[in-house]
Formats: C-alpha cells, sequence, structure tokens
C-alpha cells in the first residue's frame, strides 16, 4: 500500500463513531471501538478534522421497525432500495453521540446526515436520494481541501457513499483501511472496495502516512 504525506490541502474526514456502532450498541459493528485509538493519532496530522454522525429522526425510513419487517431486509423506498436497520443514532439520544474515546478536539466541523424522515443518507456528500447535498463538498472546498483521507464507521457503508462521492465531487480520496470497520452483509464489503476502487478511490494504511519532516 502507498504512503502518503500529508499536505496543507489534505482533509481527514472520520465517519459515524458513534456508540451504536460499537460493541454494545444498536448496530454494533464488529470490533468497531477499535478504531477509535488509530484515529486519534491520525488526527493530529491534518490541519482539517470533519466529524460525522448518523443522524436519524425518530421512526425513520431506513428503520425495519418503520415498516413493521426484520432488520437487514431490503425494501424498495420512492429512491430505490433501502436496506433496514435496527434503530440506530436517533438524533439526540446517547447511541448517536460520538464514541467517549474519541478525542479529536481540532475537528473543526461535525456534519450531521440523514434527518430526513424519508432518507436515508450513507454518504456524507449526498443523501440516499443521490440528489440533495449535505454540503459538505463546498466546505472542504472553501477549506482549500483537495484530498480527503477517510476513516471510521462502516467500511462498506458510510465510508464506502462517502468516499465514492467524494470522487464524483472531485476529491481525491484514500480510505484508510485499518481505521475503518465493517458490518458485511452478504459481501458487502468485497463489493464496496470494488465499487471504491472502480472510482478511484485509493486504499492505506494509518502507518503509511506521515507529515513531512
Ligand atoms: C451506517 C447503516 C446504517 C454506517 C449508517 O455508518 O455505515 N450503516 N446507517
Ligand atoms: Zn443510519
Amino acid at each position: 500500500m502507498a504512503n502518503f504525506e500529508i499536505r496543507a490541502d489534505d482533509a481527514l474526514l472520520v465517519v459515524d463513531v458513534q456508540n451504536d456502532f460499537c460493541t454494545g450498541g444498536a448496530l454494533a459493528v464488529a470490533d468497531g471501538e477499535a478504531v477509535v485509538p488509530i484515529i486519534n493519532g491520525l488526527a493530529s496530522l491534518f490541519s482539517v478534522v470533519v466529524l460525522t454522525q448518523d443522524w436519524h429522526t425518530p421512526g425513520h425510513a431506513s428503520f425495519a421497525s418503520t415498516h413493521g419487517r426484520n432488520p437487514f431486509e431490503t425494501i424498495d423506498l420512492a429512491y430505490g432500495p433501502q436496506v433496514l436497520w435496527p434503530d440506530h443514532c436517533v438524533m439526540g439520544t446517547p447511541g448517536a453521540a460520538l464514541h467517549a474515546g474519541l478525542v479529536v478536539p481540532a475537528a473543526q466541523m461535525v456534519l450531521r446526515k440523514g434527518f430526513h424522515p424519508g432518507v436515508d443518507s450513507y454518504s456524507a456528500f449526498r443523501e440516499a436520494d443521490r440528489r440533495t447535498p449535505t454540503g459538505l463538498a463546498g466546505y472542504l472546498r472553501e477549506r482549500g481541501a483537495t484530498r480527503i483521507f477517510i476513516a471510521g464507521l462502516a467500511t462498506d457503508f458510510c465510508v464506502s457513499w462517502t468516499a465514492q462521492d467524494g470522487r464524483a465531487a472531485g476529491f481525491e480520496v484514500v480510505v484508510v483501511e485499518d481505521a475503518c470497520r465493517a458490518i458485511d452483509l452478504d459481501g458487502s464489503l468485497e463489493r464496496a472496495w470494488q465499487d471504491m476502487q472502480d472510482e478511484g478511490v485509493v486504499r492505506a494504511a494509518a502507518s503509511g502516512l506521515s507529515v513531512p519532516a
């Protein structure tokens, strides 16, 4: 895997490191909290750092309970297929809070996504209708970022969609593999890496990132 010297026009995007995606959470990702110390270490390399939070209304359209269905089934919503999840990251609840071990005081922005009741948003750039922007691309551009490094949860959903949409928005995108953990539903992890590669997303290891001496 390639090594990267971190520059002033790089941004770190920390995706959904929230209690509900960690052990004991409503939609726990295996070993999810393992990303926390890695991300804490990475953050100091970057001058632009953005955190995201999955941030759903009660009764959100992505919740199985809303439709009287079982979690992990897929249904068709107005904008296309939607995997149904256990209720998770309900706005303002402890499960939606960032993991307490995440220590990134220099992060300048926290972006919340998935707050429209009828539309999911795995991507931090664009909601699942593929039309509604979150404002992140404009923020990053105005901050002078051209390349974004992505870490967090989950590799095969919010990280992957964010990475691909970052490419679509014109950024160079690097996913820091060991600073992510996956849900891996029916082969979704392997598919996600293939899709990311097809869009020109580059893979890195946290140990391969450094600041010039
Ligand atoms: C996520 C499923 C549902 C994620 C969010 O952060 O990857 N996955 N909501
Ligand atoms: Zn969600």
